[in-house]
């Protein structure tokens, strides 16, 4: 299949996941198209059938804001035509199934291009339903020719709030790709992230008000409290500023390191004792995946997708948004507990595996055959 696919190029899960399934994609033998405003930050050197086109929208001084929108669709448009794509599949409702809903448009007279639309969190739960975008989330939505959902929750809260006439909203879980995130082999040194007596926490985020990047820095003090501990911060954000000085604030900045964002995540993870995620919503939470992938048992939030991904009492603990004191009273049990915490990551590791990329790419491929037959 020759397929298009447009993504938030920027770090974050959407961009993630599109990438790693066109990457997939390409491994299966599909020809793979990627087209957004600059190449997809997990898109590193050559593939091979894979090609990335650059959407250039120009500035001019009448615009404040240069309608890049418009610019993208007709890119799709273009790079449809030019390399015959069967379909588009975009990754994150806004804007990018209502630019491919005017591709497939401008393309009308000659056949008919198919849009698949997979919905990743905040473009429902949040961005999705403020009025300004509101009844044109709906409308991309419901002319999509397939729409998936990276959740149950994200599939129930798109009926919820959209009602979707005539969607068949279909889960599709995000995956992992175990060449990347894989437990850390039997009897391997830690990587010096920490001194050697230290338990490692790590979050990893873009640092948006969502993740409650205060609540991680919560926890760990508490944890900090009882017993040697580092916290590892990857990634970066608008609230990366506020987090570090509340770090200097409490008297951590000497266990808290803030490591930007990294290549490599599976390599920290690998060195990591358990994962932080107490965000305020999250419709999969692809990083406690990854954790989990690399064996480290999850601390987060019981919301949206989250219980979707980590098995209460399993693979980690879930708390109330906000339960900083619960999830600190977890965190130390678990830290304290050798027996515990092996039998987590063994059941964390295994519980990825579930997710693993050639279990949930073809669920795809059928989305793909399947909207190509009608
Ligand atoms: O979490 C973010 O802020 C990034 C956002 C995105 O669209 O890039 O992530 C969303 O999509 C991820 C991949 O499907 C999910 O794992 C995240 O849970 C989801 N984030 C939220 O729902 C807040």
């Amino acid at each position: 299949m020759r397929i298009g696919i447009t993504c938030y190029p920027t770090y974050g899960g959407s961009g993630a996941v599109a990438t790693e399934l066109g990457l997939e994609l390409a491994r299966r033998g599909h020809d793979v198209h990627f087209i957004a405003y600059a190449s997809p930050f997990r898109l590193r050197g050559v593939v091979e059938r894979v090609t990335f086109h650059e959407v250039a929208a120009i500035d001019y001084p009448l615009f404040e804001q240069s309608p890049h929108a418009l610019a993208l669709a007709v890119k799709q448009h273009e790079v449809a035509q030019r390399e015959r794509l069967d379909l588009l599949h975009v990754h994150y409702a806004i804007p990018f199934a209502t630019t491919a809903w005017l591709a497939k448009q401008m393309m009308a007279n000659e056949r008919d291009l198919k849009v698949v639309t997979t919905l990743h969190g905040t473009d429902i739960t949040l961005v999705g339903q403020d009025p300004s975008y509101f009844t044109i989330t709906k409308f991309s939505i419901e002319r999509s020719d397939r729409v998936t959902a990276v959740s149950q929750y994200l599939r129930e809260e798109t009926y919820r709030a959209f009602g979707c006439a005539g969607c068949d909203v279909v889960v599709i879980p995000n995956f992992i790709s175990t060449a990347d995130y894989y437990p850390p082999p039997e009897g391997a040194r830690r990587h010096r992230l920490a001194p050697a007596d230290h338990k490692i926490l790590v979050h990893v985020s873009n640092f948006r008000p969502v993740k409650r990047v205060a609540d991680v820095i919560r926890v760990f003090a508490g944890v900090r409290r009882v017993l040697p501990a580092t916290l590892v911060m990857v990634g970066d954000g608008p609230e990366r500023d506020s987090a570090q000085a509340e770090v200097d604030r409490l008297g951590l900045a000497q266990d808290v390191r803030f490591f930007g964002k990294v290549e490599d995540v599976g390599e920290i993870l690998r060195g990591a004792d358990l994962f932080l995620l107490p965000s305020q919503s999250e419709s999969f939470g692809l990083a406690a995946l990854e954790a989990m992938a690399c064996a480290v048992p999850v601390v987060a939030s019981r919301v949206g997708g989250l219980p979707e991904v980590v098995t209460e009492g399993e693979t980690g603990y879930l708390a109330a948004v906000g339960a900083v004191d619960e999830m600190i009273e977890r965190s130390v049990a678990l830290l304290r507990d050798a027996t515990v915490h092996a039998r987590m990551r063994r059941a964390a590791a295994q519980r990825a595996r579930a997710f693993a990329s050639d279990q949930v790419v073809p669920q795809y491929e059928q989305v793909y055959e399947s909207v190509l037959r009608d």
